[in-house]
């Protein structure tokens, strides 16, 4: 099949691009794996999942009507509402007939003498196409579970990442879950309502802030949609994507009492930035950060009766917010239940996964269900399971054997005409993910545009710009606290992947005006060529 773009996954990405191809006139494909839309919010249907920024800020803004027609129900909205939206927006958009299910891409090849892309799916199609455009998210492939045993266990076995579809009931089973990040710090409190008991396997303490979710009363909904204006554009230009706290001072500069004071009204809020935009030197000074840090090991320690269990839970091996923090409904108040058990793999590790359960180093332990809750390869796995080759037969994955390398997290040097939406190396997983995919598409969109309007056959990153940036991207990383934590935002959480920091820590903003500026400036860093001639962009 012939057309003049394929996008890779019908998520809010793939939606909103295939939404804009077809605004300014191109045919479009999109490929998905599963047999409906919505990406992250498809897969991830395990108990309790819901977003943990806003939901009025968790949706798009391009559309006026669409953003002013939906109701949230609460502030932040379950998974099932989640995916409700997502059909909705296929729907009133019309966008399932552009969209092919349960299909997945496996190969993607650049063809010189055509100056296109060849694309292979699974059922044997191939799709020549002339843009090739990843929209396949950054935590869409489960990490390999990496314990002895998973496959000898009797009982059942699940995975966040990939729930039953008609949900799993626990009433009255003895239930481990091993991984201590947002998938099980959401889900363990609706598990244990239900088991008769629940072991926790932690390995890494997480920091987890109250979500004091809420639902949405008419009152505040029309209030924050009237401010949509004012709202949607600070987050635009805000460091993380939802509408920045002013941070003007060092958490020096106050008293502790003060600064004590400051924490609790954050605490009290129930977002992920508020502690963390008190002071403006919380993410790039030790001391500084430990004086959020202690503040949140403090409420750990006064919400555990256990003074043992609390300990256990509070964090230190890592500054606050450089693994990303989670929001709960009940955790911690959780491991005050009886029938609740935390096992600390850091003492005592996991040895094997038994036919009955678990063996650490000094127990066997005994369960009818075991829930992975471990992570995923987060930014580069769905983008290196494509057998993706470019100029000269080049492949994605070795050109990544030592680190991603984009020029703006958007686009690859001997890979023209492909674009990668919050690819690594853009704001992406540290921004809300609904802002900086808008502004990719939009940015993408308007790049397709001009090399259509100007008879230009490929853009293609230079080498030059593509090191510039990715140097960029760790200056900025090396700047901040960030790089001392294992976190998945490090590649770390994965045997043997490279660590660095994958993201662009330099804020929505900056990273959208500097998008803005490479545009304005003819593509700089681009090299375009018409179908004949290959020549350098203006900038
Ligand atoms: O995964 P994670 P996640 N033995 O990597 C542990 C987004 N998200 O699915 O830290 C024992 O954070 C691992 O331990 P350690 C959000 O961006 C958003 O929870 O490696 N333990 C860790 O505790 C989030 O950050 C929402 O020592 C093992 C846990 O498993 C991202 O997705 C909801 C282990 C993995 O935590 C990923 O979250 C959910 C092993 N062999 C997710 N291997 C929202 O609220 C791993 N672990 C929107």
């Amino acid at each position: 099949m012939k057309t003049d773009v394929v996008v890779v996954g019908a998520g809010f990405a793939g939606m909103y691009m295939l939404y804009r191809l077809r605004e300014a006139g191109f045919s479009a494909r999109v490929l998905e794996v599963a047999d409906g839309v919505g990406g992250t919010w498809y897969w991830n249907r395990y108990p309790g999942a819901r977003c943990d920024v806003m939901s009025m800020d968790y949706s798009f803004s391009f559309d006026d009507a669409l953003q002013k027609e939906w109701i949230w129900s609460e502030k932040y909205a379950t998974q099932p509402e989640i995916l409700r939206y997502a059909n909705h927006v296929a729907d009133r958009f019309d966008l399932r007939r552009d969209i092919q299910f349960e299909t997945r891409v496996t190969s993607a090849r650049f063809n010189e003498s055509t100056q296109r892309w060849s694309v292979e799916t699974d059922g044997g199609e191939t799709f020549d196409t002339q843009y090739y455009i990843f929209a396949s998210g950054c935590l869409s492939v489960p990490k390999a579970i990496d314990i002895e045993g998973q496959n000898g266990f009797a009982g059942a076995t699940y995975h966040t990442a990939d729930w039953p579809l008609d949900g799993v009931n626990f009433s009255g089973q003895r239930v481990a879950v091993i991984g201590t990040g947002s998938s099980g710090i959401q889900s363990m409190p609706i598990i244990a309502a239900q088991a008769r008991a629940l072991t926790v396997f932690q390995r890494t303490p997480a920091f987890s802030l109250p979500a004091e979710n809420r639902p949405m009363d008419d009152d505040e909904r029309a209030r924050l949609q009237n401010d949509y204006p004012r709202r949607r554009a600070g987050s635009r230009h805000s460091l993380f994507g939802v509408p920045d706290y002013p941070m003007e001072k060092s958490a020096f500069e106050v008293s502790d009492e003060e600064r004590e004071q400051a924490y609790e009204g954050a605490w009290d809020k129930g977002e992920l930035i508020a502690i963390m935009q008190q002071y403006n030197d919380l993410l790039i000074d030790d001391a500084a950060n430990e004086t959020a840090a202690n503040f949140v090991r403090n409420k750990i320690r006064s919400i555990v009766k256990d003074p043992d269990v609390a300990e256990t839970l509070c964090p230190t091996s890592f500054p606050i917010g450089t693994k990303r923090a989670c929001l709960d409904t009940g955790y911690y108040e959780m491991f005050n239940q009886d029938h609740v058990e935390l096992v600390d793999l850091l003492k005592s590790p996991i040895e094997k996964i038994t036919a009955t359960g678990v063996k650490t180093s000094d127990r066997e332990f005994e369960f009818d269900a075991i829930v992975f809750a471990t992570g995923f390869d987060a930014m580069t796995g769905a983008i290196v399971n494509v057998d993706v080759r470019g100029v000269d037969g080049v492949e994605l994955a070795d050109k990544w054997d030592a680190g991603p390398r984009a020029y703006l997290g958007l686009a690859a040097h001997q890979f023209p005409n492909l674009f990668m939406i919050t690819g690594p190396g853009s704001p992406s997983v540290m921004s809300n993910m609904i802002v900086s995919i808008e502004q990719h598409v939009e940015w993408i969109t308007d790049c397709l545009v001009q090399a259509r309007d100007n008879d230009v056959a490929t853009i293609e990153a230079t080498s030059e710009a593509e090191q510039l940036w990715v140097d960029h991207v760790n200056d900025v990383a090396n700047m901040t606290l960030f790089p001392q934590a294992n976190s998945w935002y490090m590649g770390a959480n994965v045997p043997g992947k490279p660590r660095l920091f994958m993201p662009y820590i330099g804020g929505c903003g900056v990273y959208r005006d500097k998008c803005d500026e490479v545009a304005k400036n003819g593509y700089e860093g681009f090299t375009m060529s018409s179908h004949t001639v290959k020549h350098a962009s203006a900038g």
